[in-house]
């Protein structure tokens, strides 16, 4: 039998969508996730949340008119659907990949992104300010955020709610609820949401009655209006608990998210309403693909795998079948063998429970375990709570998620001086999914903070010497940075003392008449290119630089008096890195040696510099071993 033409690659743009008849929509919606499953199959990707948001997606592009109607997606993590709809199916085959499609929403890719997106929580204030502009600017354009049950545990989330009650600019917030963050959605608000969806019935009495009401010849419309404002005055009577309502929004739903029916229907019916609503939505997270419908967590976000056997889902180990350890996985592991030994260890997560390697600690110490939800403000004021009473609580976060909580940082630990240990993961080049998640601004934006100290482990055995530091020999607040990468084999110099300060020479001396100080995570690299170098007779050391903050400065700079030439080596931006302030150290204390510092460049890095491979985006931005050595080989030329 012949096959039907697929509708999916005549999709140029949502007005196509419109074209198509309401019965075609779920055919659709099933080419939509083939593709999207095959497409995340080989690149990688976030699936289980593109899978819930497929119908939704068809239903907000068939009855608004994007670009002029502003979609934001929060997160942005559930943007597939969306950019196979307007105008990208065909370059859908590289997503994530260098020089391909971003993950997220880019409004540099297509003018249908409305904002930019990539940390949760903000889809509701952007999406206002877009509207409150329209207005300002004389259009009568829509604003919606699409925003999930776990994005709404976010504080920015609260903010921007009770700012657009008081607005009362018809903003529509679609809330996706699939009652998972990545892992099970956590706290009071996704408690209430659930008993909010037990009025699931009422709702579906109350659609078709609707329905039944517009029908009624010449006055239904008339009638549907004096209807609204009954039943707001009913649920004022009935449901005067909701949270919504309360704060001056409409509520509505729950709805079926997988009905495109259903769904069209609301959307158009909360166009006319002029005033902000909420429209609650029920998606089961993973729909459509049977194996990530049973483990929507592990397959939130996943690496390439087999369509047919799924993802290799073995549960989180502290090392892999081929032993080697990525640093998340050391981190897990010291964690779970530091707090064994001392009872005053506590573990904070952000809703990243296995991203950041918690999952064993958790099981060991449930009591000593907490998950704040998307809210890493909260977790550092909480922790910093923590060790006002005594207690070493380590928030485990990621370098991108603790630009959330400068303030608390500085404000909440800094300031009191508390001993908070930062784990800060995957601080540097983020593989994948592009310049909302890289980790390059942490030092830049710490290391101006009193009482901070930052370490930055080059190993495993390192990070361990600097947790047992880090909770016997310092008082205040320590950030312990380390890369999405696997740990290197063990050196010797990794093993020596921690000293407050200081740093150690790898090959146990100083030499050489170059000296490369490095980042701890930038080690292979830096090896690499010492090893390059001495093919071309260029002997350098090597110098792990451990502390990058506080610094030993008459040690440092009496190091630095014994070299020709010294090349600060940082993963991380270069405005306010210690590359520039080593600069001017050696410059104060009238140093002989020249002085290089190779870091990132001082644009955020997008296009082609943020997505790839870790090894990629290094290379790109002259950090792999060759492009160390390069640098250095010219910079002797120059000489
Ligand atoms: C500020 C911030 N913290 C953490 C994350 C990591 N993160 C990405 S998606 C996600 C879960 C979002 O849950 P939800 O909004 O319910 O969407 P779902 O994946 O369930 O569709 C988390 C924690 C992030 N993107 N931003």
């Amino acid at each position: 039998m012949q096959q039907p033409e697929l509708l999916l690659p005549k999709i140029k743009s949502p007005q196509d969508l419109k074209k198509l008849k309401l019965y075609e929509l779920n055919r659709l919606a099933r080419e939509i996730r083939e593709r999207i499953v095959s497409a995340v199959s080989s690149n990688g990707g976030h699936l289980a949340s593109n899978l819930g948001a497929v119908e939704l997606t068809i239903a907000l592009h068939r009855v608004f008119n994007s670009p002029q109607d502003k979609i934001v997606w929060d997160v942005g993590h559930q943007c597939y659907a969306h950019k196979l709809l307007t105008g990208r199916f065909d370059e859908f085959s590289s997503l994530r990949k260098y020089g391909g499609l971003a993950g997220f929403p880019k409004s540099s890719e297509s003018p249908h992104d409305a904002f930019n997106t990539g940390h949760a929580s903000t889809s509701i204030s952007a999406a206002l300010g877009l509207l409150a502009a329209e207005r300002i600017l004389g259009g009568n354009g829509y604003a919606i955020a699409v925003i999930g049950d776990g994005a709404l545990t976010g504080g920015l989330a609260y903010e921007a709610l009770s700012h657009a009650g008081h607005l009362k600019l018809p903003l529509i917030v679609v809330l996706n609820d699939n009652k998972m963050s990545i892992s099970r959605n956590v706290g009071g608000l996704s408690k209430y949401l659930s008993r909010l969806s037990m009025k699931a019935k009422y709702q579906t009495f109350r659609r078709h009655f609707d329905a039944m009401v517009k029908k009624i010849p010449f006055v239904g419309e008339m009638f549907f209006d004096l209807v609204v404002r009954l039943k707001r005055a009913v649920k004022a009577v009935f449901y005067i608990d909701n949270f919504f309502v309360d704060l001056g929004f409409e509520y509505v739903g729950p709805i079926g998210g997988h009905n495109i029916r259903a769904l069209t229907s609301v959307l158009e019916d909360v166009q006319r309403l002029n005033r902000p609503v909420v429209i609650h939505v029920i998606t089961q997270k993973g729909k459509g693909y049977g194996y990530a419908e049973d483990e929507p967590d592990s397959y939130h976000g996943v690496s390439s795998f087999s369509v047919d056997d799924g993802i290799n889902s073995d549960k989180p180990s502290t090392e892999n079948s081929d032993g080697k350890k990525t640093f998340t996985q050391a981190f897990s592991g010291i964690i779970l063998e530091t707090a064994r030994r001392d009872k005053r260890i506590t573990a904070v997560t952000a809703a990243m429970q296995t991203g950041t390697g918690l999952t064993h600690f958790k099981t060991a110490f449930p009591d000593r375990f907490f998950d704040t939800g998307i809210a890493e403000e909260h977790a550092v004021t909480f922790a910093s709570g923590l060790a006002a009473r005594g207690l070493r609580p380590v928030v485990a976060i990621y370098s991108t998620f603790i630009q959330r909580s400068v303030d608390q940082v500085i404000h909440d630990s800094a300031l009191q001086n508390l001993p908070v240990i930062f784990a800060l993961d995957r601080a540097g080049f983020v593989g994948a999914d592009g310049e909302t998640h890289q980790g390059l601004f942490d030092i830049s934006l710490f290391r101006s903070s009193p009482n901070m100290t930052i370490l930055a482990p080059a190993s495993e055995n390192e990070m361990r010497l600097m947790m047992n530091w880090a909770l016997s020999k310092n008082e205040g607040p320590v950030i312990i940075r380390y890369p999405k990468a696997y740990c290197p084999a063990e050196c010797p110099a990794f093993s020596q003392l921690v000293e407050k300060g200081r740093g150690v020479f790898l090959s146990g001396q100083r030499k050489g008449r170059i000296c490369l100080l490095f980042t701890g995570s930038l080690y292979k690299e830096a090896l690499s290119a010492e090893e390059i170098l001495k093919q071309r007779e260029i002997s350098a050391g090597l110098y792990n630089l451990r502390f990058l903050k506080p610094v030993d400065e008459d040690y440092i700079a009496s190091l630095l008096n014994e070299y020709e030439l010294a090349v600060f080596i940082e993963e991380g931006i270069k405005e306010g890195g210690f590359g520039e302030y080593l600069t001017s150290l050696a410059r104060l204390r009238n140093c002989k040696c020249k002085t290089a510092i190779l870091a990132v460049g001082s644009d955020f890095c997008d296009g082609n510099r943020a997505l790839g491979t870790r090894e990629e985006l290094l290379a790109e931005n002259g950090l792999d071993g060759k492009g160390i050595a390069e640098k250095i080989a010219q910079l002797c030329h120059d000489f």
